[in-house]
């Protein structure tokens, strides 16, 4: 198997306070440092997975502030988004019927089908609240989008709190890509880990290696990749672009 490298950019998106944050820096530990984009008002990180397949996949989380001017900014926000964690908050109904919403937000800027991990966050809390959404709800509003947009849909439940679930949420999403890729096969009971945990072992290992870019060093990140100089982004940028079309069309040509 010729080991391959991904690079993708994920946006997290949800109501405001539903744990966006907490769960991106609890997936990434405490070392990792962020990148804040003011123009944009948000932030991003970048963490490794090495998968049991032999392909490591790097993942760019772009993770939107509570800022007021998201409308205008959005577009960049979205821009290049090959993948979207949709996370309510199980205790919040209101986050929860407001997932339609986020998608169809994402997907007027993305404009392709990306794969979805919908998340159900904060279920540490569940049983202190009266009307707190189930995890059939959470399956039923899977199947919904599933079958409203077409998407390749994942649900989860998770607590930032704990960790429960957390990696298992970023893992599923790594999967996601890759099978959409047609590097990996994906069943469609794998896609409800949280009632099959059998069979949601994950097959992606733990993260091995962290690093922080700013978009400077994300360029240069992404030159490292496919093997040019840094100076060359700036020098000769149509020779980058060359070279990502050719190598997409070798990806759609092996699989
Ligand atoms: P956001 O980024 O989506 O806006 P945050 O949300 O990550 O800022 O989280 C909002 C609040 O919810 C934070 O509390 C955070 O600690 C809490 N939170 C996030 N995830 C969980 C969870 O799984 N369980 C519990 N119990 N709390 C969670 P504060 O008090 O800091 O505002
Ligand atoms: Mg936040």
């Amino acid at each position: 198997m010729t080991n391959r490298s991904f690079l993708f950019k994920i946006v997290l998106i949800g109501d405001g306070g539903v744990g966006k944050t907490t769960l991106r820096r609890r997936w990434m530990g405490e070392g990792f440092v962020t990148s804040y984009i003011l123009t944009v008002g948000a932030d991003f990180a970048v963490k490794t997975l090495n998968t049991p397949y032999g392909h490591e996949v790097k993942f760019q989380i772009w993770d939107l502030g509570g800022q007021p001017h998201f409308k205008e900014v959005r577009k960049t926000f979205y821009a290049g988004t090959a993948g979207a964690l949709v996370v309510y908050d199980v205790t919040d109904r209101k986050s929860y019927n407001n997932v339609f919403g986020w998608i169809e937000e994402m997907l007027k800027h993305v404009k392709q089908k990306v794969p979805i991990v919908l998340v159900g966050n904060k279920i540490d809390l569940r049983n202190n609240v009266p009307d707190a959404i189930t995890t059939e709800e959470g399956i039923n509003l899977r199947k919904e989008i599933t079958e409203k947009y077409g998407l390749d849909v994942l649900f989860i439940e998770t607590s930032a709190k704990t960790g429960e679930n957390v990696d298992k949420a970023f893992q599923g999403m790594a999967k996601l890509l890759l099978h959409q890729l047609g590097v990996i096969e994906l069943k469609e009971e794998e896609k409800i880990p949280v009632i099959s945990p059998a069979s949601s072992q994950s097959e992606v290992t733990e993260a091995t290696s962290e690093i922080s870019v700013d978009p400077r060093g994300l360029l240069n990140e992404i030159c490292r990749i496919l093997g040019f100089d840094e100076t060359e982004w700036q020098n000769e940028p149509q020779k980058i672009l060359t070279k990502i079309k050719e190598i997409v069309s070798k990806m759609n040509e092996t699989n």
